[in-house]
């Protein structure tokens, strides 16, 4: 936003220059003069924006726009084309925070109103300065050509802060802020993605749950912070053991759930088994000591006539095995019996 104040003021400022020139040049000393003026509200506006006063930044801003347009009209006339910059005061105010509210109404309903005054007022009254008309023509087209150029740049920002904006929910709201990994919202979105695709393809698709052992040891132990540090190492290794078509995401507290695109059991248990042994030779490091973890995982291949959460379900109960069984291993979820003919 300080970027943008300071490049309106140079853009506005060398605009004004140009202007001052002109008149100069045109011998409309009273026109000189107030872009002159101009000129230095800029100035002090680049320096406003600069030490960080927005708002009366934009107070300044507006208001030479408004008095430049009014004092422009008045002394060369209507044709000048000055008044469309007031105009674009308008939109800018409507999407500005003003608080409260009825600030902003006022200041929108004031605009309005005096463009309408002017319009009314100046539209067909002799101007105090007859300029050549090759120059009020040359005025006029750089003023409309101005405007639409403003729009166009206000429109597009505006379409830019917007789809930021967007872009920055949307990744707040599928991913997980601890590990930086999908969430299990996302995860689910990602999951109803490869079914089609794996309907479309007569692909497989795997799945691989794993859980922490004895994670709650290492909270009790070595404190929350301590385990949050394990969560974010333990979300390294296993992003950085999986290839880009898989998706890994953080399914619970200290639950991973890994979606293998186009593997079945045999690929998935040996995914499992490569995370499994790069778990167990992790060392992550809490104050003086070096903590040894593991983890225990559940592996399912997704039978073509069952659902995706039954398929999960399945790993979830070879993880429950395996963690009966003594942990840090890798169990392979009982494949799903094949579907009953109904009569
Ligand atoms: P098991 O081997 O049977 O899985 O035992 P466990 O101790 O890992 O399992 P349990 O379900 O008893 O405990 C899970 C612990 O994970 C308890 C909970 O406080 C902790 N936990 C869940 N989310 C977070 C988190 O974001 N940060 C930290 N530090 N701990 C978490
Ligand atoms: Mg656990
Ligand atoms: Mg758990």
């Amino acid at each position: 936003m300080r970027l943008l104040l300071k490049g309106t003021a140079v853009v506005a400022g060398l605009t004004h220059v140009a202007f001052l020139t002109l008149f100069h040049w045109a011998g409309v000393e009273a026109m000189a003069i107030i872009n002159v003026a101009s000129v230095l509200c800029y100035v002090w506006t680049f320096w406003l924006a600069h030490t960080g006063r927005m708002g009366l930044c934009w107070l300044v801003t507006a208001l030479e726009v408004l008095t430049h347009a009014i004092l422009a009209v008045w002394v060369i006339g209507w044709g000048s084309g000055f008044h469309f910059y007031i105009l674009l005061v308008i939109p800018v105010a409507v999407i500005t925070d003003f608080r409260p509210l009825a600030l902003k109404v006022l200041v929108v309903s004031t605009l309005t109103v005096i463009y309408l005054g002017m319009d009314m007022l100046l539209l067909r009254r002799d101007p105090l300065v007859a300029l050549p008309t090759s120059v009020l023509d040359g005025l006029h087209y750089f003023n409309v050509l101005g405007t639409v150029l403003i729009l166009i740049f206000l429109a597009g920002y505006y379409h830019y802060l917007m789809s930021k904006a967007e872009a920055n929910l949307r990744a707040m709201a599928t991913t997980d802020p601890l590990t930086q990994l999908s969430n299990r919202r996302a995860v689910i979105e990602a999951i109803r993605d490869e079914e089609s695709r794996m309907q479309r393809a007569q692909s497989q698709m795997s799945f691989v749950l794993c859980d922490l052992d004895h994670f709650k040891l290492v909270n009790d132990t070595y404190g929350h912070d301590a385990g949050d540090e394990v969560l974010k190492a333990v979300s390294r290794v296993l992003s950085d053991g999986v290839r880009e078509v898989d998706h890994l995401a953080r399914w619970g507290g200290e639950e991973f759930l890994l979606v293998l695109p186009g593997a079945g059991t045999l690929e998935a248990q040996m995914v499992a088994e490569r995370l499994r042994q790069r778990i167990e030779a992790l060392r992550v490091k809490v104050g003086h000591e070096e903590l040894h973890i593991s983890m225990t995982f559940g592996v399912s291949a997704r039978h073509p006539d069952e659902t995706s959460e039954n398929t999960i379900s399945r790993a979830d109960q070879a993880l429950y095995e395996g963690k009966h069984a003594g942990r840090n291993r890798v169990v392979l979820g009982v494949q799903a019996s094949a579907p009953v003919l109904q009569a």
